[in-house]
């Protein structure tokens, strides 16, 4: 498996949102140095050129750290930068053409809501699932509620990594437990708290605590 379950642990996803005084990649490598363990490029409001920037820069911060990184969306970006890989949604590039373009080495990951999505990515050539909202988020206006059955069978459906997203905090993380899933992929819950480095190390902290059981 090219990508470890462990590595979904802990799955940062960038904001630039809540940008103050620290750079991205300032910020990044807090959540690094507090053990995330994998880290997405995802700006809605960047053009491609501004995002091969980021790219390039978070691409040379999460190899020293030894963390794959992986561009939203964005294919073009993903090669430019040498990022480890792309990570697309429903609505983006779909799976096979994804890793038509990138080959069989890199990381292709998939957004799946429902057990027949997460099936027909994991054959196209996805490494893992995102599978969300778990819980309400505000994150992403457009992303609805899952049952937490769906959460389970997509889990138990497909043998590839699955993440969880969507309105993950510390006070709700350990409800995952059980469910199937091998982390958690979380924006706000990091990025709109004052201490990144400590949000993330207790998000941590409680994600090994959710897959032990
Ligand atoms: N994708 P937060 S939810 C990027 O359900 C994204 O597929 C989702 O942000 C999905 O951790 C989401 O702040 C936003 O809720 C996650």
């Amino acid at each position: 498996m090219k990508v470890a379950k462990e590595a979904m642990r802990l799955y940062v996803v960038t904001d630039r949102s809540w940008l103050g005084t620290q750079s991205l990649a300032a910020q990044v490598e807090d959540t690094l140095k507090a053990g995330a363990t994998f880290v997405q490029l995802r700006e809605k409001s960047m053009d491609s050129a501004e995002m091969l920037e980021e790219a390039k820069e978070l691409k040379a911060l999460c190899g020293r750290y030894g963390v794959p990184f992986v561009v939203n969306d964005d294919v073009q970006v993903a090669l430019d930068c040498g990022a480890d890989g792309v990570h697309v949604g429903q609505e983006d590039m779909a799976c096979a053409k994804a890793r038509a373009l990138l080959g069989p080495d890199k990381i292709v990951g998939v957004s799946a809501h429902t057990v027949e999505e997460a099936l027909a990515a994991q054959r196209d050539g996805a490494d893992y699932i995102g599978v969300g909202a778990v819980f309400g988020t505000t994150t992403k206006l457009d992303a609805d509620t899952l049952p937490r059955k769906v959460v389970e069978d997509i889990c138990q459906a497909v043998s590839i990594p699955v993440v969880a997203i969507g309105g993950i905090s510390q006070e709700n993380l350990l409800e995952l437990a059980g469910s199937g899933v091998d982390g958690v992929a979380v924006i706000s819950a990091i990025f709109a708290k004052p201490d990144i480095y400590a949000a993330a190390k207790t998000l941590r902290e409680l994600s090994d605590r959710m897959v032990q059981g």
